[in-house]
């Protein structure tokens, strides 16, 4: 059976095209520098938004036409696979990524949890013999149920620390199975709502503790995939622990598992933090810890995590930026953990959804390689810094300078001359490299 069965497999038809059902830019064999779009980009599927979400909000019930629906739980969940795949080829994405409630229901005891599960791991180990879609991550979700109420591995009832440990135990013995490219640590409820009944110390001794069994047990089974942490400040705890980059690379560093983990970076938990999304990519790029990414887009507008498909170029573009530099994703991709709105309820708007997403980021990724080959900003940067690589400055970065040295050196110093950050003129190269990609017809 179709699921979809008004839609073609989406091609690419250039810029020129006026097919709504067709890429505009994303061309997967078209080489970008020494890479194939499809390289560069790894696009991947979020399950939980594309076949699990149903468009309800706190205001009102789901609004989403899906064909799955209309089975009980573990049929439908069957046929979410077969949707899924039918998606995944239709769309020529070489990831998709899931957590274990979005593939299998919960059962009554975790025991039946694990049959479910394993029914569904089944089929999908199937259908990926010979689809091209692999698996780029997976996870456990340790948020939704009740007895994650006062979290998981920072939960303050030892029981629920266990329960959640024997979740990702899972999760890792799916991602090996299924030969996952990473796993992903997202903690939804490991935060606190109020200082008045939280052990903070407690509770972040025992997210390393929880983490550290993680590390020895993938090691244990020989799963080698790249473990991602998920930073995001806030939702649905009011104060999440892996708040952004630099605060989740501090817990990691002071728990010495830094050598273990990568970082996942959503766009729209970068902008909740108070951050760009390029700035959490820059931090964790220039420590070396950019692992992979989760697509979307937030709204100014609205103070929430609304998970919107990438469309801002500007966005797409600066984040390109910072992978490229970064030398790509390695085992990460660009999944786009984003959700149609509640008003695109009809199947096909998942196609319209991830086309756009999909052409942004190519949109992005043309630009961004242009701008690096013309050295655009490079080369302004080096100019700018300049001062750090003859006489003084260069003794401070060389290490050849101390207090002593450097009073000497600025009571002989005349008039201080700054030059201008030509910011706005920046700005301006930047819209015309866009315009030019995007008027290349
Ligand atoms: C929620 C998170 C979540 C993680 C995976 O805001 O983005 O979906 O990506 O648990
Ligand atoms: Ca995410
Ligand atoms: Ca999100």
């Amino acid at each position: 059976m179709a699921y979809f069965p008004n839609i073609e497999t989406i091609a690419y038809e250039g810029p020129t095209s006026k097919n709504p059902l067709a890429f505009k830019f994303y061309n997967p064999e078209e080489k970008v520098g020494d890479k194939t779009m499809e390289e560069h980009l790894r696009f991947s599927v979020a399950y939980w938004h594309t076949f699990v979400g149903d468009g309800s909000d706190q205001f009102g019930v789901g609004t989403m036409i899906r064909p799955w629906k209309q089975y009980s739980e573990m049929d439908s969940a069957k046929a979410r696979v077969e949707a899924a795949f039918e998606l995944f080829e239709k769309l020529n994405v070489p990831f998709f990524c899931f957590h274990d409630v979005d593939i299998a229901p919960e059962g009554d005891t975790l025991k039946e949890t694990y049959q479910n599960l394993d029914t569904i791991v089944d089929m999908i180990e199937e259908y990926m013999k010979t689809s091209k879609t692999k698996l780029l991550w997976n996870t456990a979700n340790l948020f939704t149920h009740p007895r994650f109420v006062h979290g998981a591995a920072t939960s303050c009832n030892a029981d629920v620390f266990a329960y959640a440990a024997a979740k990702v135990k899972k999760g890792l013995e799916i991602a090996k199975r299924l030969g996952a490219e990473n796993y992903v640590f997202w903690g939804g409820r490991e935060g606190y709502e109020t200082l008045l009944n939280t052990d903070m110390k407690l509770e972040l001794d025992n997210l390393a503790r929880f983490l550290h069994m993680a590390v020895d047990y993938a090691k244990e089974i020989g799963f080698d995939g790249q473990f991602l942490i998920e930073p995001k400040p806030k939702e649905p705890t009011k104060h999440q622990y892996d708040f952004d980059v630099a605060t989740a690379l501090a817990f990691l560093q002071t728990y010495g598992l830094q050598d273990h983990f990568k970082f996942n970076i959503e766009a729209n938990h970068a902008t909740l933090a108070g951050h760009t999304f390029e700035h959490e990519l820059r931090v964790a790029r220039i420590h070396g810890m950019l692992g992979s990414v989760d697509a979307n887009q937030g709204d100014t507008l609205l103070g929430w995590d609304t998970d919107e498909f990438p469309t801002d170029l500007y966005s797409t573009t600066l984040a390109m930026y910072e992978i490229l530099q970064n030398g790509g994703l390695g085992k990460g991709g660009l999944n786009f953990d984003a959700k149609v709105r509640r008003g695109s309820f009809e199947p096909e708007d998942l196609f319209y959804a991830h086309i756009a997403g999909m052409d942004s980021f190519a949109i992005g990724l043309k630009v961004a390689h242009r701008l690096i080959e013309d050295r655009v900003f490079d080369a302004f940067i080096e100019e700018r810094y300049k001062s750090y690589t003859e006489g003084i400055g260069r003794e401070i970065v060389e290490g050849a300078a101390d207090f002593h040295k450097l009073e000497e050196y600025a009571l002989q110093l005349g008039d201080i001359r700054n030059q201008s950050g030509r910011q706005e003129r920046l700005k301006t190269l930047l819209n015309q490299y866009l315009l030019d990609v995007c008027a290349a017809r």
